[in-house]
C-alpha cells in the first residue's frame, strides 16, 4: 500500500534495509537464547507487509472453540467502564491478565504473534500492556496515538537505526467481529514512517479501520498512529491486546521481587518511587489498572500479599487457526 508523504523508494528503501538486518536481530545476544529457526515463508511475508504497511490483518488464527472460551471467561470477569477518553467511558478494560486465566498464556505466546515480535523486538521482550479491550455502543473513537510516543524516544528520521526503529509492537485479537461500524481500530496505513513530528492531517490524510472476522489478527508496530473506532453499532466489539516492548525497557534490577512488599509503605515516598513503586506518566508502572501502592494495601492480608488464584484452562477442539503456522 502507498502512503502519502513517504516516497514509495523510501518505503522500498526501508523494508529491503529492515529485512537485511533481521540475521542480526536472528542473532543477537544469541548466547541468551538459542538462535531464532530460519525465517519461514509465512514470517517472512507478514513481517514485510508490517513494515511496509505498518500493520497487517491476519484471517481464522484463532479457532472456533478459543473464540467462544476467551468471550465466556472475560465476560466472568466484572469490570467497570474506563476511566476517562482514552480507556474510553463506555469501554470495559481488563488488565493483569496473565494473573486471571491461563488462557491468557496462549494468547501471548501464539506462534503467529510471536514469530513476527521475534524479528521486530529483541530477545526476551516484555509484554508491555495486555488487556481485553470492550467497546460499548455509544463509545466515541479515541485520541490518534502511536503506542511508541509513550516511551518519549524519537523516531529514527534516518529510518535505518535497526534493530531499534521498533521500540514496541502491538497485537489484537478479534473476539467479536470488527468492522468501521462497531469500533474497529482505525489506522493511517503507513505512518510508522512518517518523520519525528508528523501529525495526523484529519482533512488530508486517509484513515482506514480495521476490518476483521471474530479469531483475526491485526498486528501493528509501535510508530504506527492508530485509535479505537466510534461504535456507532447496537451490539459491543470485544478485542484482545498484547503489546510488547523492547526488553531494555525497564530497570537493570527488578526489585519488585526482591523487596518485601511488606516494607514498601514503610519507605519514604521518593525511596519507595525510586524502587518503581510509582506510576509514570502516562501509565507506566501500575498494577492491575492501580497504583502499586494501593495494590499492595488492598491485597495485604496477614503481612503477606495475597495473589488471585489463576484460573486453569486446557485448549479443546479443532486446530483451524494452528494448522496454518
Ligand atoms: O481498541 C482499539 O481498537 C485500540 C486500542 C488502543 O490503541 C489502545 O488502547 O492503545
Amino acid at each position: 500500500m502507498e502512503t502519502e508523504h513517504v516516497k514509495p523508494e523510501v518505503q522500498k528503501e526501508y523494508v529491503n534495509n529492515y529485512l537485511d538486518h533481521v540475521e542480526i536481530i536472528e542473532n543477537f545476544e544469541a548466547e541468551q537464547r538459542k538462535p531464532l529457526p530460519a525465517m519461514d515463508k509465512q514470517t517472512k511475508h507478514d513481517l514485510e507487509v508490517i513494515l511496509r504497511d505498518g500493520y497487517i490483518i491476519i484471517s481464522d488464527v484463532l479457532p472456533p472453540s478459543v473464540v467462544s472460551d476467551l468471550r465466556s471467561i472475560i465476560h466472568s470477569i466484572p469490570t467497570p467502564f474506563g476511566r476517562n477518553n482514552f480507556e474510553g467511558t463506555k469501554t470495559v478494560r481488563i488488565q493483569a491478565l496473565p494473573a486471571k486465566h491461563e488462557i491468557f498464556d496462549y494468547i501471548a505466546t501464539h506462534p503467529r504473534v510471536t514469530n513476527i515480535m521475534d524479528r521486530l523486538l529483541l530477545p526476551n521482550y516484555l509484554l508491555h500492556t495486555y488487556s481485553t479491550i470492550e467497546l460499548h455502543p455509544g463509545e466515541t473513537s479515541q485520541p490518534w496515538h502511536t503506542d511508541a510516543s509513550q516511551f518519549r524516544i524519537p523516531r529514527d528520521p534516518s529510518l535505518n537505526a535497526i534493530p531499534h526503529t521498533h521500540i514496541s509492537a502491538n497485537s489484537m485479537f478479534a473476539i467479536d467481529d470488527f468492522t468501521e461500524e462497531n469500533g474497529g481500530t482505525r489506522i493511517f496505513p503507513g505512518s510508522h514512517l512518517w518523520p519525528q513530528g508528523r501529525l495526523p492531517d484529519l482533512e488530508k490524510d486517509r484513515w482506514v479501520a480495521c476490518d476483521m472476522k471474530a479469531g483475526g489478527l491485526m498486528v501493528w508496530v509501535g510508530g504506527l498512529w492508530h485509535a479505537g473506532g466510534a461504535n456507532r453499532s447496537a451490539g459491543k466489539r470485544l478485542g484482545v491486546l498484547a503489546h510488547y516492548c523492547q526488553p531494555h525497557l525497564r530497570p537493570q534490577e527488578n526489585y519488585a521481587l526482591s523487596i518485601d512488599p511488606s516494607e514498601i509503605s514503610k519507605m519514604s515516598p521518593r525511596m519507595r518511587s525510586l524502587v518503581g513503586f510509582s506510576v509514570a506518566a502516562p501509565q507506566f508502572g501500575h498494577v492491575d489498572g492501580v497504583h502499586p501502592l494501593r495494590y499492595i494495601t488492598k491485597h495485604m492480608d496477614g503481612g503477606r500479599l495475597q495473589y488471585q488464584k489463576r484460573e486453569k484452562w486446557e485448549r479443546k477442539g479443532e486446530l483451524i487457526g494452528d494448522a496454518k503456522i
